[in-house]
């Protein structure tokens, strides 16, 4: 983004970035950090690859072209496509997912990002030639993936997309799955023998989701399997199918980069216009709640919101859905103490939860620590509305929690420090990003 290429005290960490994104290269992907995570994530490749626009575009455009390599044939893009010299470390890993035809990959899909990198990664290239050449190799699979989206998971035609997992929001255990995973009793269903591999990992049990959790993400990839990954039983039987204010503004938004990457090849736009207008309108119309005063996530299966204040209430403004009277609204809210009042007191960035709720955790994964993914997309969101100021004191915040705590998974809101994984792949490469 280049704001801060002349701030001199970030220059020499911009190297560290870079080792970091070196260290977790695995030859044709970048794993997300080591230990916890030795396969190639969805949406974690999208932010490396706009890290890699930067400075090595031909290892963005490597990193993309292998999670599409594994696109499914119904051209589902999967959220993990595992990496077989590596099996052993992860839970679930193939051997559990039991995907069809014995596909390397988990059986469910992620935030799509993956038209707005290669737009990226095309506008920062020197080759436009070449550069050119790979955006027509991917429109393709772009389309293909944004299409089963709107195939698959919008049974009423609404132009919003549905999840069946909480994997497949990004953001495995925050507050707004309890309601939608308390559904699943227990007591009243089997669970398949498992053992979670994540807790052997160096990263305190505090900071990762709870067993039961657990015992409800795995109650649900063992009905997918039982189901064979068809979507239509899917649709009838999963108990969690929520419309995510997060996906369905990281959708609308990868709408306009395909949109725009559909114009620069000369190819017709008429569909994906559509698509962005429809989950534009659903946005606005449909994922507003009156009552919340907030956006917010609905569940298809009890047939109403959840209540729930996470910050994905703030991506309508990443999605570029709402007029400027509502994006006041939404600043109004980040800018309070619930999300930290854009870095008041000991606060930095936007948590993920309200900071006042009762069960806000300050370093708890997706209960309310500070993500820098969710930040870079706020940031943007902030800047397209005007408030630049603000963008940018998000985008500083994004770098002084890289430098003084490290290129961390996920950082306390209130004291910064680093939590999760170190050397953590999207962090180091949205560090670069705003650095650049
Ligand atoms: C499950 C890889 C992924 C991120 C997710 C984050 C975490 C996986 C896990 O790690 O999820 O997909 O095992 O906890 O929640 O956002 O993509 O970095």
């Amino acid at each position: 983004m280049g704001f801060f290429s002349t701030s001199r005290p970030f220059e020499k960490h911009l190297g560290q970035a870079k080792e970091v994104l070196e260290s977790n290269w695995m030859g044709s992907y970048t794993r997300p950090a080591n230990g916890l995570y030795p396969h190639q994530w969805n949406w974690d490749s999208a932010f490396i690859a706009l890290g890699y626009a930067n400075y090595l575009p031909q290892r963005g455009r490597r990193e993309l072209g292998r999670l599409f390599a594994a696109q499914w044939p119904n051209g589902m893009v999967p959220h993990i496509v595992f990496n077989p010299d590596y099996l052993g470390g992860y839970f679930p890993e193939p051997d559990f997912w039991q995907c069809p035809q014995g596909r390397q990959t988990s059986g469910l899909t992620m935030p799509p990002l993956h038209a707005e990198a290669c737009l990226r990664l095309h506008r920062l290239a020197h080759d436009q030639e070449s550069s050119r050449g790979f955006l027509a190799e991917m429109f393709p699979k772009l389309l293909q993936g944004h299409r089963y989206l709107y195939r698959e998971r919008d049974p009423e035609r609404e132009g919003l997309i549905y999840i069946r997992h909480p994997w497949e929001s990004g953001r495995d255990n925050a507050p707004a799955w309890d309601a939608p995973l308390g559904a699943i009793d227990l007591n009243q269903v089997s669970i398949p023998a498992y053992q979670r591999r994540d807790l052997d990992k160096g990263v305190d049990q505090e900071q990762r989701p709870a067993d039961e959790d657990y015992d409800r993400y795995v109650y649900l990839v063992d009905l997918f399997r039982r189901l064979d990954y068809d979507e239509a039983a899917i649709q009838k039987e999963c108990p969690f199918l929520v419309q995510d204010i997060g996906f369905n503004s990281i959708l609308c938004r990868d709408n306009r980069a395909l949109k725009e990457i559909a114009g620069l090849l000369g190819k017709d736009q008429g569909e994906i216009e559509e698509w962005y207008q429809q989950t534009s309108k659903g946005i606005r119309d449909k994922l507003w709640s009156e009552d919340y005063g907030r956006f917010e996530s609905f569940d298809l299966r009890a047939q109403k919101f959840l209540d729930s204040p996470t910050a994905m209430g703030f991506m309508p403004l990443y999605a570029g859905v709402v007029d400027s009277a509502k994006s006041a609204q939404l600043f109004g809210q980040m800018d309070s103490v619930s999300f930290c009042g854009l870095r008041q007191g000991n606060c930095f960035a936007i948590p993920d939860y309200d900071m006042t709720a009762e069960d806000y955790s300050e370093v708890n994964y997706w209960r309310g620590p500070v993500w820098l993914n969710i930040n870079w997309m706020l940031a943007q969101g902030l800047e397209d509305y005007g408030y630049y100021f603000e963008s940018q004191i998000l985008r500083k915040d994004i770098l002084e929690l890289a430098v003084r705590f490290g290129f961390r998974e996920y950082y306390d809101s209130h004291k910064g420090l680093g939590l999760g994984s170190k050397q953590f792949s999207w962090s180091a490469a949205l560090f670069i990003d705003v650095l650049e």
